[in-house]
């Protein structure tokens, strides 16, 4: 079964936390700025494998991964891009607005290494802001060079499930996908419901601003997005997960992949421009 998170768990200076009191916090690990925990009146909602390699190079297997600024394979570099396996700075610490909803922002800037692979001037500050019942994720590319470059990226969200098998997703009946199981063809998603009974990998397009993880024993959790057309469901149930080192053996059962991302076709961002999105988690009242 997955780690429950604990901060002491971790090298002080590997990670940031917003603790709103009452077990409502999230852990940030600098590695990739990637969200490990987000507990919400002390009930984990992200997926942690607890054979995850922390070691500041491999990428973290569960949270909120980032990806940037490729999704999927990248002949420019490793799979899913380098914003994952970056070491980020922490620009705003965790502050108290005035509704008592803590923020903290982090940011990643092109360096050598970047360039080497993807030659384009960039920032990427990416602002977390936790809620009493949600977190906000707001994800900013700015370019900051002298001309446009195309990207995509996606937050890979894993969430904790009691049991996939009694997990399913609402709101995306009528979209079209495409199914990385079945040869990338693409299909149309009939069911209002949509249960994950096998190895999964899908792109669902075109999204609705708002779907709905159900999940027995759980509350629901809802992702609501803005400039985030895509939504990709993944699970790499049991043979899939024996084969990946960093998940547990029995791991596939208690997770779910929802992301949320532009990944179906690429941003385009012009010189000077910037590209604006997010996703907000959201516990449902029972
Ligand atoms: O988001 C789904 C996916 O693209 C799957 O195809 C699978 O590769 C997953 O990401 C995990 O990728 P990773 O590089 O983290 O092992």
């Amino acid at each position: 079964m997955a780690t429950v998170q604990s901060p002491e768990h971790y090298p002080a200076g590997d990670i940031v936390v917003l603790d709103r009191g009452n077990g409502t916090r999230v852990i940030v690990h600098l590695h990739g700025a990637t969200v490990l925990s987000w507990q919400c009146n002390g009930v984990e909602h992200l997926f942690l494998s607890s054979t995850s390699v922390f070691d500041n190079k491999k990428a973290i297997r569960g949270g909120i991964p980032v990806i940037f600024p490729q999704f999927g394979p990248w002949s420019l570099g490793p799979q899913h891009g380098f914003a994952r396996t970056k070491r980020w700075t922490n620009v705003i610490p965790p502050s108290t607005d005035k509704n008592g909803n803590i923020i903290a922002a982090f940011q990643l800037e092109d360096d050598d290494e970047t360039r080497q692979m993807w030659n384009h001037k960039f920032k990427v500050v990416y602002t977390l802001m936790l809620l009493d019942t949600s977190l906000v994720c707001n994800f900013v590319v700015h370019n900051t060079g002298s001309s446009s470059f195309d990207f995509t990226c996606l937050l890979h969200t894993y969430f904790r499930v009691a049991d996939i098998n009694s997990t399913s997703v609402l709101g995306l009946k009528g979209l079209k996908y495409v199914d990385k199981i079945r040869e990338s063809k693409e299909f149309t998603e009939e069911r209002d419901v949509v249960s994950v009974g096998e190895k999964t990998d899908r792109v669902y397009k075109d999204s609705p601003k708002t779907v709905v993880i159900q999940t027995a024993a759980n509350p629901s959790i809802e992702v609501s997005t803005l400039s985030f057309p895509d939504t990709v469901v993944w699970n790499p149930w049991e043979e899939g997960a024996k084969s990946m080192a960093d998940m547990d053996d029995d791991g596939w059962r208690h997770m779910l992949c929802v992301e949320a991302g532009k990944v179906s076709s690429s941003v385009i961002l012009e010189a000077g421009d910037k590209f604006d999105s997010s996703q907000t988690l959201k516990i449902l009242p029972n």
